[in-house]
């Protein structure tokens, strides 16, 4: 197994990550990226994203010899693709594209014999209706004898290079022979148990547990929504519920960013009139920035010229990624709607693109209203009395 040579498309959060591991595994793997940036990067030995440690590994690999990066697919035993599925905006759709031209860019190379797995989410039909059908067209063998299975990744942003090795994983085969492939492949590298299914049940696995914690994060959310009007501390009343030992009640926030959570409970909910819950949870979450932007509006209406501080602009904590990211929105609103000075402090990011940004302690001196974003290490580390004769927005339970 160990001297097969692997083609990995898409080289972002989970397909670089995917490839470095499996480059200091023995595999030789040659990764492949539509961006001539992204290609040379790492072919330097650097990385175009921050994740821990992943400097570390991607050098490794590609020193070793063992990693490649190239913009054209070429002939391996096992292919991965690793490309995103957006959505599309206008119906919330999910945009399959990048995963169809991913398909075909490998098809040509693809031979009897052959593995290829698709890590990307997709919904539920898609890798025996899109994925199939095109090797069958498009591969040398007509797909004849080719395996091929859904291993939805399941990794977490800021602990990517942990979880992708001791995280379960689900391998749901078109067909059983493409299942065992799978599984046998995936036991070289992972801890954690690796579980064999079909194709269809591993894609709505995969999109069920996203929309588990979007639909657990609603709650959340609408709970500290009702408990400010009644002036109660929903991180306390949380805490304390989850003193019951059959409750987990998630943490409320400024709403749900990424590019997973806020996006894969649409792919089942999109065009579905029995999701119904899920539909909500999606419209509940979206709501929440807009409802913080009004409690900083009220909080600025009483004031002559106010300085509005925002601390945070990336999708969660300690990372640097502002994809679909509600502190960004927040901000972007408050700009728009001119509702005050604003001083926005990312301490992950070193410049935006068009919002300029101001030190912490630059902020915590000059504005009157503190809007607390994001929950980064920074943020935890302020107390109450550092914030003294200000008002303070905390939208993620984080000073205290
Ligand atoms: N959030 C809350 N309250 C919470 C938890 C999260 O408001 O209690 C917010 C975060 O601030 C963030 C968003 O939700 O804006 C999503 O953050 P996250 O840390 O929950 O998840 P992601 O998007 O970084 O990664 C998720 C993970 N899925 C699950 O935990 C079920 C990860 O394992 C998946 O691999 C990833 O999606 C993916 O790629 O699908």
């Amino acid at each position: 197994m160990m001297n097969k040579t692997i083609c990995v498309v898409g080289l972002g959060y989970i397909g670089l990550p995917t490839a470095s591991i499996l480059g200091t595994k023995g595999y030789r793997v040659v990764g492949v990226d539509a961006s001539p940036d992204v290609v040379e990067t790492i072919n330097r030995g650097e990385i175009h994203f921050f994740e821990p440690d992943l400097d570390i590994l991607v050098r490794s690999a590609v020193h070793s010899g063992n990693l490649a990066a190239v913009s054209e697919p070429q002939a391996a035993d096992i292919f991965i693709i690793a490309v995103p599925t957006p959505l599309d905006d206008r119906d919330k759709s999910p945009d399959l594209s990048y995963v169809e031209a991913a398909t075909r860019s490998i098809a040509p190379h693809v031979k009897a014999g052959d593995l290829v797995l698709i890590e990307s989410t997709i919904p539920v039909g898609t890798t025996t209706e899109v994925v199939l059908p095109i090797l069958t067209r498009e591969s040398a063998d007509k797909a004849a004898g080719v395996r091929l299975a859904h291993c939805p990744e399941r990794v977490l942003p800021g602990r990517i290079l942990v979880e992708l090795v001791d995280n379960d994983r689900i391998v749901g085969g078109i067909d059983e022979e493409s299942a065992a492939a799978a599984a046998a492949f995936y036991e070289t590298f992972v801890r954690g148990d690796v579980y064999r299914t079909n194709a269809a049940t591993a894609e709505m696995a995969k999109l069920a547990e996203n929309t588990f914690r979007d639909v657990n994060i609603a709650l959340a959310n609408e709970l500290s929504v009702v408990c400010d009007r009644h002036a109660i501390d929903p991180w306390e009343m949380i805490k304390l519920a989850n003193r019951h030992p059959r409750v987990n009640i998630l943490q409320p926030g400024p709403g749900v960013g990424g590019h997973c959570i806020a996006v894969d409970p649409w792919f089942i909910a999109a065009g579905e009139p029995n999701a119904r819950l899920i539909r909500t949870a999606r419209e509940v979450n979206d709501a929440k920035p807009d409802w913080v932007v009004e409690k900083v509006r009220a909080a600025a209406a009483g004031m002559a010229s106010p300085v509005i501080g925002c601390l945070g602009l990336a999708f969660k904590a300690d990372v640097d990624d502002l994809r679909g990211s509600p502190a960004e929105i927040i901000v972007r609103r408050l700009k728009e709607d001119a509702v005050g000075d604003l001083l926005v402090c990312e301490p992950n990011i070193s410049r935006h693109a068009d919002l300029p940004l101001t030190a912490l302690e630059d902020v915590v001196a000059r504005a009157d209203i503190v809007v607390l974003l994001v929950d980064h290490k920074e943020f935890r580390a302020l107390r109450p009395h550092d914030l003294a004769g200000k008002t303070v927005i905390d939208t993620r339970g984080a000073i205290r």
